[in-house]
């Protein structure tokens, strides 16, 4: 079974034989196998403007101020490095996509991030301007370094709507 997003990014779907119909069977059914390809674009140190598909992808802006969208499918958009910054993402789904913040907390809290909720844990702000939304990052979380800078741009979303917890992997 695979959900439809999944779906989208069948390559190949086979059945393995292992000679099940025979009296010297290893088993008594033959296993299936699904390949499936999750595309994944690395951007360059510069800025990068990058035009997802229908496909699930997983995208990597890297450093650089980049443009990035994901079209349809789920996408991934990654961010590891703190010194990263001016990303803007032009179609994020809520609810769908997803903003995946796991390398960036695990450099900046030592020993990594362990907690769910990076929003609550005071690393990450999302504060509305205009029809977008400024994702924030605060260093240190309630440590004493209070300044929280902007780091990427969300378009056409509500923070509201974007403070949901499905829409990020910390
Ligand atoms: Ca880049
Ligand atoms: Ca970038
Ligand atoms: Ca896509």
């Amino acid at each position: 079974m695979a959900s439809n997003t999944l779906f989208n990014n069948l390559d190949e779907f086979d059945v393995v034989h292992i000679n099940s119909e025979f009296a010297d069977q290893d088993s008594d059914h033959d296993p299936s196998v699904a390949r499936f390809t999750l595309p994944q674009y690395v951007g360059t140190q510069k800025n990068d403007t990058f035009t997802g598909t229908d496909l699930n992808e997983v995208i990597t802006g890297g450093f650089g101020g980049d443009r990035l969208t994901g079209g349809g499918g789920s996408d991934r958009f990654v961010y590891t490095n703190i010194e990263d910054s001016g990303d803007r993402i032009e179609d994020f789904i809520t609810g769908t996509d997803k903003i995946v913040l796991t390398q960036l907390l695990n450099s900046l809290v030592p020993g990594g991030y362990n907690g769910t909720n990076a929003i609550a844990d005071g690393y990450v702000q999302l504060v509305q301007r205009g029809g977008k939304v400024v994702l924030q990052i605060n260093q240190d979380g309630f440590g004493d370094d209070n300044r929280f800078r902007n780091y990427i741009t969300v378009e056409n979303v509500l923070a509201a709507d974007l403070s949901a917890l499905n829409n990020f992997v910390f």
